[in-house]
């Protein structure tokens, strides 16, 4: 099957709007609570240590009836989900082989931004190696002195973020990042300042909504039509002229793909895989940016489950380009040095209203707590060890409906976050957004913005095989401790908030800013 893509002017959308209509503005959330779409620590900081992100923790979370472990609302959990025949467990679908992938030249990690060769220098990436006709060259020969120019400003860009540590740091009247939450708080600083004065996103135009230009922006999938709608509608960070551009987003969402384009229950793909092979094929013969790097300077995102899999459709996609994903599993190809991992959001309404802020720690008498559904590996040991065990550590299966989840955070201490079916979990942000201390319990999962804060200053990390001692570990952080994570959990919050319109330093930016690294990284010069 193929499908049309069809070329027409961007229509300005906005996730606080009724973009889609009626019938699907009213009915996000019960199309998604419907749709059972699951099959699906870091190291000590240093104060030398710029943009660490080596997380030895993970948390294969994953949610299958995401209504279930979507907190703020009290609805009954959705069917389990079907098994699949295309599941991360079995192989994906064979992709189209037929282009052999060129290897990039070596990789510089995000770690590596302010480190002295890679400031100077970046990744290096062009199409060279790949077969190129003479007419794409005299092209890009105009292109040159555009690109050069663009190429310049990154290394200026670089040179400052790395004095930065040297320097005092400037005012900055909405936030002046400081504390153990930051590996460096300096050069974050700086970085993001260059990156409001350099950054210029190109959006392509082409596609249609609902698949392109549009997303979710209520339901567990809301950080994805919450980027999209806030990128199509920005003024600072998007450029309608490509030659400008640093990076390149592709605006399709995985999940209305999987709304619109899959077959339910059909666990067949290709339908998916075929629409991102075709968007693909359309920009990269219509424009010139795609061959030039390979996809490198390409970002996709998606917060659906199956975010990971559609980026597999096209080879370069998966391995080039940029992907910002919540399914940040790091056995499933996520590769921290390039990719992004995306925030999982469950905003039931699409506002913050009612959402953030909570007591605190000495008005929060439960010590841990955890309420979901029996999902994956890790719930179940921590469900069997700890349900109906101790009044310290709450852990249920589903609250009583005159319980409120999010009332239950604020009276924690702690909120358990252990994996469901993949690695993200709402729960994460749920946590910071009411002041609870997010405990960690899972594998190969890279945390959000690892790149710039360490998770380990305000979160905990626990091994499933330490879920029996979850109460000894936890009481055993003392309580001036405990108030220095809390206190630290308030202050990372703004990083984690959802405005419309967006705000400085807030999540649309902080993903913004994780592109923006990884574009440092990039040297993309032309043949
Ligand atoms: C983090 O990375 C640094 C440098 O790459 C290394 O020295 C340190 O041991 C790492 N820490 C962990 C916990 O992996
Ligand atoms: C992460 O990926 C691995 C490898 O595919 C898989 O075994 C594991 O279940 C995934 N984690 C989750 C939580 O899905
Ligand atoms: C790639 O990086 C590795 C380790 O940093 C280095 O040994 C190797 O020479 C590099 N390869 C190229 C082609 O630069
Ligand atoms: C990138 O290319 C330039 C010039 O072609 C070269 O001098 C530089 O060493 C390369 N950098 C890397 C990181 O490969
Ligand atoms: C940094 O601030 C201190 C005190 O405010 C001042 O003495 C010093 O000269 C400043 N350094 C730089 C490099 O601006
Ligand atoms: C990019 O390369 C593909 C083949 O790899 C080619 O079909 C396409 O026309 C090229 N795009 C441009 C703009 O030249
Ligand atoms: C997480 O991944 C590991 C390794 O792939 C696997 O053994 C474990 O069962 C997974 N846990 C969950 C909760 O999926
Ligand atoms: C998922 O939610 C539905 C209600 O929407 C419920 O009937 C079903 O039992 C739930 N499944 C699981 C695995 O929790």
């Amino acid at each position: 099957m193929k499908l049309p893509i069809f070329v027409i002017p961007l229509v300005a959308v906005s996730c606080l709007l009724a973009v889609l209509g009626p019938q699907f503005s009213s009915d996000w959330t019960s199309f998604f609570d419907n749709y059972a779409s699951a099959w699906s620590s870091v190291s000590s900081p240093s104060e030398t240590e710029d943009f660490r992100s080596n997380t030895t923790a993970a948390v294969n979370d994953s949610v299958s009836n995401h209504s279930v472990s979507s907190p703020f609302s009290s609805s009954p959990p959705p069917p389990p989900p079907p098994s699949s025949s295309w599941s991360s467990s079995s192989p994906p679908p064979p992709i189209d082989e037929k282009q052999s992938l060129p290897q990039l030249p070596n990789m510089t990690t995000v770690n590596a931004v302010l480190e002295e060769t890679a400031i100077n220098e970046g990744r290096n990436v062009s199409s060279e190696g790949n077969y190129e006709p003479a007419v794409v060259k005299s092209r890009k020969q105009r292109e040159f002195t555009k690109l050069e120019k663009i190429e310049a400003g990154l290394r200026r860009a670089r040179a400052a973020i790395k004095e930065a540590k040297f320097l005092n740091q400037t005012h900055d009247p909405d936030l002046v990042p400081n504390g153990p939450m930051y590996w460096n708080a300096k050069a974050f600083h700086r970085s993001y300042l260059e990156m409001e004065k350099e950054l210029k996103i190109f959006v392509y135009e082409e596609g249609e909504p609902p698949l392109f230009h549009n997303g979710p922006c209520k339901s567990i999938y809301s950080t994805e039509g919450n980027f999209i709608h806030a990128i199509e509608m920005d003024t600072r960070f998007r450029t309608k002229d490509p030659d400008k551009a640093h990076v390149f987003f592709l605006p399709l969402s995985v999940a209305m793909l999987v709304q619109f384009v899959y077959v339910r229950d059909s666990h067949d793909f290709t339908p998916i895989r075929r629409t991102v092979i075709d968007y693909v094929n359309v920009i990269r013969t219509k424009y010139p940016f795609w061959n030039r790097t390979l996809g490198a300077d390409h970002f996709m995102l998606s917060c659906h489950d199956w975010g990971p899999e559609a980026s597999r459709s096209v080879p370069h996609l998966y391995k080039n380009s940029i992907r910002v994903l919540c399914n940040a599993n790091t056995s499933e190809g996520f590769n921290p040095s390039k990719d992004i991992s995306f925030p999982e959001i469950n905003l039931q309404t699409g506002f913050l209203t009612g959402i953030i802020g909570g007591p605190s720690p000495s008005r929060r008498p439960i010590l841990a707590f955890f309420a979901g559904g029996l999902h994956g590996p890790i719930r179940p040991i921590l469900i069997q060890q700890w349900e109906n065990q101790d009044s310290d550590v709450q852990v249920h299966k589903y609250l009583p409906k005159d319980v409120s989840y999010i009332d239950m955070m604020r009276k924690s201490k702690f909120c358990l976050c252990p994996s469901g079916y993949e690695v993200a979990s709402p729960r994460i942000v749920e946590a910071i957004y009411t002041g609870c201390v997010p405990v960690l319990i899972s594998d190969h999962y890279i945390p959000p913005f690892s790149d710039v804060i360490n998770w380990k200053s305000f979160s905990v990390s626990v091994s499933v095989k330490d879920i029996p001692n979850l109460k000894t570990i936890l009481q055993g952080i003392s309580s001036r401790q405990y108030l220095r994570m809390y206190l630290r959990v308030v202050k990372v919050r703004r990083h984690f908030e959802v405005h419309s319109p967006p705000k400085r330093f807030d999540v649309y930016h902080m993903i913004l800013h994780s592109v923006w690294l990884r574009r440092l990284n990039l040297r993309v010069r032309d043949r």
